[in-house]
């Protein structure tokens, strides 16, 4: 087993998922606007600070993905960061994209940038203390998009940034994300989920990536949230397994989806069901932004200096997906 391998199993064996707390400021902003908390380093640092010191992380969570301001924070016991989730048993990552840009010759749509004197920061990252990192591609669906163009210039990029992030000892997080924004089917969701996921593993390959020192971070297979035809939940897990199995390399130790604007509840129901269904031999756990966060962010703007009741709410909502990412959630532990 390679080191590249033993790092991965070790963010997502045993039920254990992803926490995505690498919001830009940009995004973070938003997110504290929205429950009317300024958006400060010392804000931003104390929100974080509150969910990485929770109960629920040695239990469930096996990799933290940070922002470059988070990892470079220290916590109030004047521990750094990295330190204080270490000390949890937990693995640091890093988000070292360095956003998604308008691509070229096709300006409606994106191409992340962020090569660019990558393999000197990665050096730095890992002195830092991190041992996995993120690079996240976002195509979008229409009658046009995503064009060939995005889907070969972003699987191109993913692959060299992956290609680079091995070679610095540490485990690339492989987000290529097909946004739900738009009114197409299901279908058509697994179709250009399917193509983008195969054109990066072939880039992959091409750039010699070790496969089992790998992560996909994917989206699920959805409607479209404009879309009229919904499918079931159980339609959601088969199509998402279906796409897995023909796109993506049995070498690859497992999957994290992202919850990609589902509600939290929605998001931990379609992993447990994935889970309950799933015929291939990928792990298939959870790597949340929006759906580990969003209800104890509202919790914690309620008095930002009382952390209990956040950390209560987040522990409860990470404990959900792990349970999730085992097969053996129920609707009924959401009101225990
Ligand atoms: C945490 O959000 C990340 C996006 O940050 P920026 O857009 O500010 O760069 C995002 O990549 C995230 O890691 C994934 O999309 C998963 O988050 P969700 O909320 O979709 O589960």
């Amino acid at each position: 087993m390679s080191e590249l391998n033993k790092i991965a199993l070790q963010i997502i064996s045993n039920g254990k998922g992803i926490l995505a707390a690498d919001e830009s400021n940009g995004t973070m902003t938003k997110r504290l606007e929205a429950v009317n908390v300024k958006s400060t380093p010392e804000n931003r640092l104390s929100f974080r600070e509150t969910l990485f010191s929770s109960e629920g992380m040695k239990d469930y969570i096996g990799g933290v993905i940070l922002y470059d301001e988070t990892i470079n924070q220290t916590s109030s016991s004047g521990k750094s960061i990295p330190d204080l989730i270490s000390s949890t048993g937990v693995v640091t990552g890093i988000k070292v994209d360095t956003g998604a840009k308008d691509l070229a010759n096709s300006p409606e749509e994106k191409i992340t940038e962020g090569l660019d004197g990558l393999r000197d920061r990665l050096k730095q990252y890992y002195s830092l203390g991190a041992r996995f990192t993120k690079w996240r591609g976002v195509y979008s669906i229409s009658e046009k998009y995503p064009t060939k163009l995005a889907i070969s210039s972003n699987a191109h990029a993913l692959a060299r940034y992956s290609a680079l992030v091995q070679e610095s000892g540490m485990v690339p997080i492989v987000e290529p994300e097909v946004l739900m924004d738009g009114n197409h089917s299901a279908n058509i969701c697994l179709n250009v989920t399917s193509e983008v996921i195969r054109k990066c593993f072939e880039e992959l390959i091409i750039h010699k990536v070790d496969l089992s020192g790998i992560i996909l971070k994917p989206n699920m297979i959805l409607s479209g949230n404009l879309s009229k035809d919904k499918i079931s939940k159980e339609e959601v897990s088969l199509k998402t397994l279906e796409c897995l199995k023909n796109s993506v390399p049995k070498e690859v130790p497992g999957i994290a989806f992202l919850s990609g604007g589902q509600s939290e509840v929605e998001a931990t129901e379609n992993l447990n069901l994935i889970n309950i269904n799933n015929n291939t031999n990928f792990i298939m756990t959870y790597s949340y932004g929006r759906a580990l966060q969003q209800s104890a962010l509202k919790v914690w703007s309620k008095n930002i200096k009382e952390k209990e009741a956040a950390q209560n709410t987040f522990n409860h909502r990470a404990k959900m997906c792990t349970l999730a990412a085992q097969g053996k959630w129920a609707i009924e532990l959401e009101n225990k």
